[in-house]
């Protein structure tokens, strides 16, 4: 009863932030990202009567605690489906920084929901898949489907509306590049978890988020199918800037950006001045991402290397999550 599974990291567009439903992962809106080429976790579980409690590893060190609570509330669902009551192994490999505003949770959980689902014998669809992903980690629905994804946030109290879906898949915008620029790979002091927590509760302008939404979503959403860069780009950037707006406003306020962090912004801003077509987009962290076309992609790259301290790596839309013969115990 083993099985391991690889499952890409990706970047919203339009960002999820907050949660009508902290038990069952329940966002306050719908999301719209992109799965990214290079960055990945891959994921072993084997369900086995020789293990007395569940066990995670982790870029191969033992966890506990959070971490591992972390993965009770999926694997209790598998069991549950396969009418098994098994202890499980689950090891686990990123190609990238662990928590540094990567989205690892993403690509973790969804590579652990599809390895785990699988190893206890079931076959879920795309779907199911997405949904047993997003108990793990919201931003983990999404990183079941290749391409560019949309998370619907749903409306039924259970969750069962509550997956992604796919916008385009990761042959239909071979121009499109996200830049990612490494400003920071230490892990960050607050979670996205306690930080969207913290913004629901405390930032005044909490609703004036939620009323932009739909708008963002309509944009981008439209923008991918019909290849628009300056529509999705500048849509996605702005979208960033607002969530940041009600993390810096809440109490106490979180301010995720380093003088690193600046020095991109600016030189993204610089650039388009100059005509060289690029935005930003940033998650919970301190880290860059920059959006761009293929025709642009060397200039930016050239311009960003020139900043001492960063590390780039320039990503196209990435694959679905899948299941691989290699396991890694
Ligand atoms: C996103 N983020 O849409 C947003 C933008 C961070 C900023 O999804 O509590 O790790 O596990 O559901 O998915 C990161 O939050 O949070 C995230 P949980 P998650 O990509």
């Amino acid at each position: 009863m083993k099985a391991t599974a690889k499952a890409h990291s990706n970047i919203a567009l339009v960002k999820y932030w907050g949660k009508r439903n902290e038990h069952l992962m329940l966002p306050q809106n719908s999301s719209i990202s992109m799965t990214l080429d290079k960055f990945y976790t891959i994921t072993t579980v084997k369900f086995s009567e020789r293990l007395k409690e569940d066990e995670l590893w982790l870029n191969k060190k033992k966890q506990e605690g959070k971490e591992l609570e972390g993965i009770e509330k999926p694997l209790k669902k598998v069991r549950e489906l396969a009418g098994i009551k098994l202890k499980a192994k689950v090891m686990s490999e990123n190609n990238f920084p662990t928590a540094a505003g990567l989205a690892s949770s993403a690509s973790g959980f969804a590579a652990m929901a599809l390895a785990a689902s699988k190893a206890a014998g079931l076959n879920l669809d795309k779907k199911e898949l997405s949904i047993l992903s997003r108990i793990g980690s919201g931003s983990a629905s999404r990183s079941i489907l290749g391409g560019f994804v949309e998370w619907k946030k749903g409306e039924k109290s259970n969750g069962l509306d509550s997956f992604a879906v796919q916008v385009a898949d990761e042959n239909h915008w071979p121009e499109f590049r996200m830049i990612t620029t490494i400003v920071s790979s230490k892990k960050k002091k607050i979670k996205s978890r306690a930080g969207m927590t913290q913004t629901v509760k405390n930032c005044p302008y909490y609703r004036a988020w939620l009323d932009t939404i739909e708008e963002d979503l309509n944009a981008v959403g439209r923008g991918i199918k019909n290849k628009k860069f300056s529509l999705v780009g500048r849509t996605a950037e702005l979208n960033s800037l607002k969530m940041h707006a009600t993390m810096m406003t809440t109490t106490p306020s979180i301010i995720y950006w380093q003088p690193l962090t600046m020095k991109v912004i600016h030189l993204i801003q610089d650039l388009r001045e100059r005509g060289i077509e690029c935005y930003f987009t940033m998650d919970a962290g301190p880290n860059v991402k920059v959006m761009t076309l293929k025709n642009n992609e060397k200039k930016v790259l050239k311009e960003l290397n020139k900043i001492k301290g960063i590390k780039t790596v320039s990503c196209k839309a990435g694959p679905a999550a899948k299941i691989i013969n290699k396991h890694l115990f």
